[in-house]
């Protein structure tokens, strides 16, 4: 199918929707956004990932449904901001695995404790709070990680802290042990990197007047 312009499956909060969302709008890579609610997905997304999770990119050619394949498809474009030096690395995907599986099933734990039996939610808090203490020291540089412009690392990381911040933001506020990413993260969250990915959209539903991403 020929596409004229990608279409992209997104959920607002998901912190893996987010950072494609952000790779594709430093990128400047207009798609079709279609906003959609976990617990009624459509059935044009299951047909094209029947693993179904969000964010899925789908192409001309190929469908993408991995938020980090999403961000390293933005990469191959040619005006690319996102800190062209920066190599997937082997530390750098290692710390984005610990973070999308370790911290967010944790995440999870703490913020839904009635879905995992037999589990304290401040243990889970606390894993959390373990994992973002081993890098504090990494987000030594201001503004982001690497200084003057934005990471792999921060947009892949920061929205899953961002989370486990607004479970309890008066708690995490007062945290004295993760200075630096207590600053990187603030900064994130007034970045126009990050608010300009934050716009509300209905559901996605057949038929509707097609949305564009980044808005302009
Ligand atoms: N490894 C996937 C994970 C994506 C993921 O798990 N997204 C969540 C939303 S935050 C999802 O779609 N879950 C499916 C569901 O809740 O049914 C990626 O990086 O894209």
């Amino acid at each position: 199918m020929i596409l004229e312009v990608p279409i992209l499956y997104s959920f607002r909060r998901c912190p893996y929707a987010i950072r494609a969302r952000m790779a594709l709008s430093i990128a400047g890579i207009r798609c079709e956004l279609r906003e959609v609610v976990l617990s009624d997905k459509p059935s044009e997304l299951i047909d094209i990932s029947p693993k179904a999770t969000v964010p899925v990119l789908c192409l001309s050619e190929r469908v993408i449904d991995e938020s980090l394949d999403i961000i390293e498809w933005t990469r191959l474009k040619d005006d690319y901001l996102l800190l062209p030096s920066e190599k997937l690395n082997t530390q750098t995907l290692e710390l984005i695995s610990i973070f999308d599986n370790q911290f967010k099933l944790n995440l999870d734990r703490y913020k839904y404790p009635n879905l995992s039996l037999n589990q304290d939610p401040l243990e889970n808090r606390e894993a959390c709070l373990d994992l973002i203490k081993n890098v504090d020291e990494l987000f030594l540089a201001e503004p982001w990680l690497y200084g003057k412009n934005i990471s792999l690392l921060d947009l892949a990381i920061l929205p899953f802290i961002r989370q486990f911040r607004n479970i309890d933001t008066e708690w995490f506020d007062q945290l004295n042990e993760i200075p630096n990413i207590r600053k990187c993260l603030n900064y994130f969250m007034q970045s126009k990197e990050f608010l300009s990915v934050m716009g509300k959209y209905d559901q996605w539903q057949l038929g509707n007047t097609p949305v564009y991403f980044p808005p302009k």
